[in-house]
């Protein structure tokens, strides 16, 4: 009986170690942001317009203008495959169609900017100007077709206008794509005969927003996505 007690007193005591040594260190989190540990991808340069707080791996992605021009349709496709503004007519001018994001973390009024292709820049006659009044929410999209009557209850968190003047008229083998704030100063510029192949499709931003133009079919996701991004998802 005395070697039993001994040996059960040896062995609680070894129990006893053991509980101890089980005892959980607390862990350092070297992240600044968050602390659940999971890598949060996002723009983590407050300076950028797109500046994520909770952002802790930054994403290469960092923007310094609110609107990016993120998907251009000068050719649509021939056959009802280019009724892009879904109207129930494929026109090569009406269906014609860009898509900017407003990718800051604020509302941006865009009332009164204008949009030119070549020809009218040289005339000093906008294609379109925006109407007063145009608040693009935060990561939101602004969708222009050339024209036609597009079903605006089809699209959901988009303004979605057509060209107030005359079509967008980008012409498949060369032309260039102004548009400028409501004061005249050029905010982005297009030149479409980088891309002039004429492909039955949209050039797109591939990732959205951060990618350079490819035809928007590379990835299999369809010939465009006027107001969401190429799989179909909101921004
Ligand atoms: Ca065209
Ligand atoms: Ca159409
Ligand atoms: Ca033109
Ligand atoms: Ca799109």
């Amino acid at each position: 009986m005395k070697i039993n007690n001994f040996l059960s007193l040896i062995l609680i005591t070894i129990l006893c170690f053991a509980c101890k040594t089980e005892d959980v260190e607390p862990v350092t989190n070297n992240n600044n942001n968050n602390n659940s540990g999971t890598t949060i991808l996002g723009c983590t340069d407050a300076t950028a317009v797109n500046y994520n707080a909770q952002a802790n791996s930054d994403d290469g992605c960092c923007k310094y203008f609110s609107l990016v021009l993120n998907e251009v349709l000068y050719d649509p496709p021939s056959g009802m495959n280019g009724d892009a503004n879904q109207d129930g007519v494929r026109d090569a001018n009406e269906d014609e169609f860009i898509e900017l994001v407003n990718v800051s973390n604020q509302n941006l009024d865009i009332s009164g900017y204008e949009f030119y292709d070549e020809t009218n820049l040289a005339q000093g006659m906008p294609n379109h100007v925006v109407p007063p009044g145009t608040i693009l929410s935060a990561n939101s999209a602004y969708v222009l077709f050339g024209g036609g009557s597009p079903p605006m209850n089809l699209w959901v968190n988009t303004i979605v206008h057509v060209a107030s003047a005359a079509v967008l008229n980008l012409n498949n083998s060369s032309d260039t794509l102004t548009i400028k704030d409501e004061i005249g100063n050029t905010l982005i510029v297009f030149d479409v005969e980088a891309l002039s192949n004429n492909p039955d499709e949209s050039y797109s931003r591939i990732p959205d927003i951060c990618g350079d133009f490819v035809q928007h079919n590379s990835l299999s996701n369809g010939l465009f996505s006027p107001g969401t991004k190429v799989d179909g998802t909101s921004f």
